[in-house]
């Protein structure tokens, strides 16, 4: 069996960046399906409070955040490479401009009456309800655009990708695949799926190609999981040694202090615990829990802050 367990819903973009990286990568998984909305009682005893999706449970270590979770594949399954070594920089920061920038216009021209009703036409008017009260207290002051802004930056930046793939290139950086295609595929995903607003896909013809040449990759092989056998399986666990790692002191902390990390855009569930772990690219708390006993929670550094408790 893997050790590797998905916590996520059928419809997240960011899942479903992991679950084609698990595909890319042919690593077989567990798949814990989590409620899309507060509240979320395995997963938040797992993380400490963090509800983003997705995240992912290897034992008793949790991986929050996707930057970070597709570095852990990496560092699991070094080929085929997420990050090719001619374009890594360009790649990191191209997929971080599509995992915020290009996300939030994405999700901003979804949302529009015909998008909504796309997507969400099945749920009842109490479902739709709780989940537009749910996103709108997640998101608190992160700035909104209007459908019109959203649909003509939107198109904007299509022809920008689309240019990307001139001269017959398979991928946005070339000949292999790195972390930019999958951060850009993951919301182009969802536009294809909000039925009634996905024809602004119709204008960026290569980019229709290259959406097909990467929903290929697709999931690989699965086991689906209950929480509850995920929370058995962290309790018994012990969390991976951290010992050793160098700790690069940006906070004025040390090992071992009482600290809180929480994202810095939305959903600013902070995280308390001992620090751990501080590196260029990471921080990880060590917390206890009844349920989950004790674990070690790991963020990306980048978007995420750091505080003495
Ligand atoms: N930067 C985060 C973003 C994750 C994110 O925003 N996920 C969305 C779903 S696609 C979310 O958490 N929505 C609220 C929820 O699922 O509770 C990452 O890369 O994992």
């Amino acid at each position: 069996m893997s050790d590797i367990i998905l916590h996520h819903y059928p419809n997240s973009p960011f899942a479903e960046k992991i679950r084609l990286i698990l595909g890319f990568k042919q690593i077989a998984w567990n798949s814990v399906m989590i409620p899309v909305i507060m509240p979320k009682p395995d997963l938040t005893a797992l993380t400490g409070g963090y509800r983003r999706t997705p995240v992912m449970q290897i034992g008793a270590d949790i991986y929050c955040d996707t930057a970070l979770i597709a570095d852990v594949l990496e560092r699991i399954s070094p080929s085929p490479s997420l990050y090719p070594d001619a374009v890594t920089g360009l790649a990191r920061t191209l997929s971080q401009w599509a995992d915020s920038t290009l996300f939030w216009t994405v999700i901003a021209h979804c949302m529009q009456p015909a998008g909504i009703q796309s997507m969400f036409g099945h749920l009842t008017p109490e479902q739709l309800k709780a989940f537009s009260v749910d996103r709108t207290q997640m998101r608190g002051n992160a700035p909104r655009m209007s459908p019109a802004e959203a649909t003509g930056q939107l198109s904007e930046y299509l022809r920008r990708l689309e240019d990307m793939l001139s001269d017959g290139k398979p991928y946005l950086l070339g000949q292999q695949p790195t972390i930019a295609d999958f951060s850009v595929y993951h919301s182009l995903w969802y536009v294809r799926n909000a039925k009634a607003v996905a024809g602004i896909l119709d204008a960026t013809p290569k980019l229709m190609t290259w959406l097909v040449r990467m929903a290929a990759f697709g999931h690989h092989q699965f086991e689906k999981m209950s929480g509850e056998q995920a929370l058995a399986i962290a309790y018994e666990s012990t969390p991976a040694a951290t010992d050793g790692t160098p700790f690069l002191n940006t906070h004025d902390v040390a090992p071992g202090d009482l600290v809180t990390i929480t994202p810095t855009d939305y959903a600013l569930d902070p995280v308390q615990g001992e620090l751990v772990l501080s590196t260029a690219n990471e921080f990880a708390v060590r917390r206890s829990d009844e349920r989950a006993g004790t674990v070690v929670v790991h963020f990306p550094r980048l978007g995420f802050q750091l505080k003495k408790a």
